[in-house]
């Protein structure tokens, strides 16, 4: 993962909403094109950046290494989740990835076919020599509340299992509890999933100061990102904290949803 570090520290760029969620409720008329977000990659500061192979292809410049998802699934589809792959790990290495991401749904039905797919991905990405990163979003009927502590420690504990070197989990609403997935996580590295924008930047900094305090090694964000009306000037805030530290000592009030 050294790749994706600095001093031992990620912050990650996820552009992969507008397959999951498609191109509306995410989107307006700066944040639909991929320029824009390649532009945030480099100016704020990110040691990686999350494409999938179309827009790779297409749009990626080489200015901030790149993670390949290698699943996808639109939100039109209902029922037990189920993300298969849409881009081999000879196509990401192709493009210019330096790792291979997977979404893995677990608790769903499916989870079978991803945990399936994930070891094939694993091991043809460690063939390659680049890392293999699991997205563990626990999800489906058989999951209440994606976002308790057992249910995101489980996923990062998967994780490790499973061999992913990076883990990306939702963050447990405080930090104490996320102490506990990040030990679950043993040496797969953990990075927080940003998730839908916080309603202030305070509430989504302070999930960010609580996962750091836990031990995470990053973030992985999005929209709290590109949504933002000033991407560069949360990015600032976000490297602040990740790479400098700053704050992650003082306790976090209030645990904030996710969302
Ligand atoms: P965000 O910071 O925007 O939440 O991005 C992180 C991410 O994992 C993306 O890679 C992915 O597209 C999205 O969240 C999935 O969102 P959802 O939880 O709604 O499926």
């Amino acid at each position: 993962m050294d790749v994706f570090l600095r001093n031992g520290k990620g912050m990650l760029l996820a552009y992969d909403q507008g397959f999951e969620h498609g191109p509306s409720k995410d989107f307006n008329e700066k944040n639909i094109d991929p320029n824009y977000i390649l532009d945030i990659a480099i100016k704020g500061g990110f040691t990686g950046v999350v494409l999938h192979k179309g827009i790779a292809e297409r749009y990626y410049n080489g200015k901030v290494p790149l993670i390949v998802k290698l699943n996808g699934k639109s939100g039109l589809v209902q029922g037990e989740p189920l993300s298969t792959q849409v881009c081999s790990v000879e196509t990401a290495v192709n493009l210019g990835a330096k790792g291979v991401g997977y979404t893995i749904y677990l608790g769903s039905a499916n989870e079978n076919v991803m945990l399936e797919e994930f070891g094939q991905i694993h091991d043809e990405a460690h063939n390659e020599g680049i890392p293999a990163i699991a997205w563990v979003y626990p999800r489906g009927g058989a999951v209440k509340n994606d976002e308790a502590p057992e249910i995101v420690s489980y996923a990062a504990r998967v994780g490790l299992e499973i061999g992913a070197d990076a883990v990306k989990i939702k963050y447990t609403g405080d930090s104490e509890t996320f102490k506990w997935a990040v030990k679950a996580a043993g040496v797969s590295k953990v990075f927080m999933s940003g998730g839908p924008k916080a309603p202030t930047d305070e509430s989504f900094l302070d999930q960010v100061r609580g996962a750091m305090n836990a031990g995470a090694t990053g973030l992985a964000v999005g929209r709290n990102v590109w949504q933002h009306e000033e991407p560069l000037k949360i990015a600032a805030s976000l490297q602040d904290i990740i790479f400098n530290g700053r704050d992650i000592a003082k306790p976090v009030q209030s645990p904030v949803a996710t969302g």
